[in-house]
């Protein structure tokens, strides 16, 4: 059996399997994640509480340096990269 949940205990996404067998039941658990909290503010990678120009260094030095911070991540896929720019310039365009 292979199954999503929440964590009860924290903002990650669980992946489970089971496997059983007439010796009985193997429960594997991967984490996937951690999702950003529901407080966090997206694309805020300077966290300042605000949403502008001031964010977009930052944003580009976690960009190049293929590291994760949550912020970055605007598309909330769980990586910072190419994929976050447009959503990055959207949120930036809203925020001003
Ligand atoms: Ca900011
Ligand atoms: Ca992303």
């Amino acid at each position: 059996m292979l199954g999503f949940g929440l964590s009860p205990t924290s903002d990650s996404l669980l992946l489970e399997q089971e496997t059983g067998n007439a010796a009985g039941f193997i429960k594997s658990t991967m984490v996937v994640g951690p999702f950003s909290p529901p407080n966090l503010l997206a694309c805020d990678v300077n966290q300042d509480g605000e949403l502008n120009f001031l964010d977009i260094a930052p944003f580009i030095a976690v960009l190049s340096s293929g590291t994760y911070q949550a912020e970055a991540d605007c598309n909330f896929d769980g990586e910072v990269n190419f994929f976050d720019i447009a959503p990055f310039i959207a949120v930036l365009a809203d925020g001003n």
